[in-house]
């Protein structure tokens, strides 16, 4: 007697990951109905067993009799229908940035921030935000350090895998590297550049203070995150040619003295946290490690030596883009429907 629940965008990269994640986790829905836009409506997806044909989620009565709504299928998607949704009585999880800024609208990260969605439960229609995935990845790691030492100053810089960019920006990779490989010039579909053997700033566009949305996103929703509208943070968000999860190098200032070995003591205990830190064989956290996993890996943990008395820490984080970024949060917050 589980959950109803509809996925939108199930075709997408982080739609099929809903899929898995709800297998691996196995979460206990009494019914899936998979919503799509009409281009994709009508589609056949096998899931455990059973065949589902997409529906078009703007038809009458898409959303009705469901409990939970994962969408994943672009802001302007989850600005058209969530309100249907929530209408019916649904509690919507945005994977979207439609919502994130809405002072109305939780933005969680379960294992940070859980309070935040004490007034959301099932039958009562509601939006709860799914962070961005560099923020969610950052805010796993440095959470935790900051609820012991308080964050005066958070830089991140951003390594940013394809799948940021959609499934068919990961497939442009591969094309571009076979392509480039071979000498022939790259197919630049997506990007207005080259992107195999190279780096780039993030393609967001630039805002009119010279940041771009992505790190905009960082600074914001770390804030509402944290319930900390003082903290200062910064950031840098580059694109880089990995696949599916992305690397940030945080730097952190503390109001209060925070030593390495305590904040690896923190991180050990962390939820979703796994500690990759092994300075004899210099292995730190890699993207390729930590892909299709839950946990996020946080290693290169040292003592900023430009700061005094251990009020300065860097980290660098890796984390499963289209997983943790993505897909396993929105799971996880439905799970907390169900508590
Ligand atoms: C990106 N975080 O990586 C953005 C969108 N998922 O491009």
């Amino acid at each position: 007697d589980g959950p109803s629940v509809a996925i939108v965008g199930a075709t997408g990269a982080v739609g099929q990951e809903f899929l898995r994640v709800i297998t691996a986790r196995d979460f206990p829905y009494r019914s899936l109905r998979l919503l799509a836009s009409e281009r994709s409506a009508g589609k056949r997806i096998d899931f455990e067993g059973r065949g589902y044909t997409v529906q078009d989620l703007a038809a009458p009565g898409a959303f009705e009799g469901i409990d939970i709504a994962l969408f994943s299928a672009g802001g302007g998607v989850s600005r058209a229908h969530a309100p249907a949704a929530v209408a019916s009585g649904a509690v919507v999880v945005d994977n979207s940035s439609a919502y994130r800024m809405d002072p109305d609208v939780p933005l969680v990260i379960p294992e940070v921030n859980p309070e935040a969605m004490a007034d959301v439960r099932l039958g009562k229609g509601a939006i709860v935000a799914n962070p961005n995935c560099s923020t969610i990845i950052c805010l796993m790691a440095v959470t935790p350090l900051h609820r012991h030492a308080k964050v005066k100053r958070m830089v991140v810089s951003t390594y940013q895998a394809a799948s940021g960019a959609g499934a068919a920006a990961m497939e442009e990779l591969k094309l571009q590297t076979q392509e480039v490989l071979e000498g022939k010039p790259p197919t630049c579909n997506i990007f207005s550049q080259q992107y195999a053997f190279n780096i780039f700033s993030h393609n967001a566009p630039i805002v009119e203070n010279g940041y771009n949305e992505e790190e905009m996103k960082m600074v914001k929703e770390t804030r509402k995150i944290w319930n900390d509208k003082d903290v200062r943070v910064t950031a840098t968000c580059i694109r880089v040619p990995t696949m599916r999860a992305h690397a940030e190098s945080v730097n952190l200032q503390f109001e209060k003295p925070l030593d390495e070995d305590t904040a690896r003591e923190i991180l050990r205990a962390a939820p979703g946290v796994t500690i990759s830190d092994d300075r004899a064989a210099n292995r730190f956290p890699t993207p390729l490690e930590v892909s299709d996993k839950d946990d996020v890996s946080v290693g290169r943990i040292r003592q900023d030596l430009s700061q005094d008395d251990n009020r300065g820490l860097e980290l660098f984080v890796c984390g499963d883009q289209i997983r943790k970024g993505a897909a396993l949060n929105a799971v996880q917050i439905a799970e907390m429907l169900l508590k």
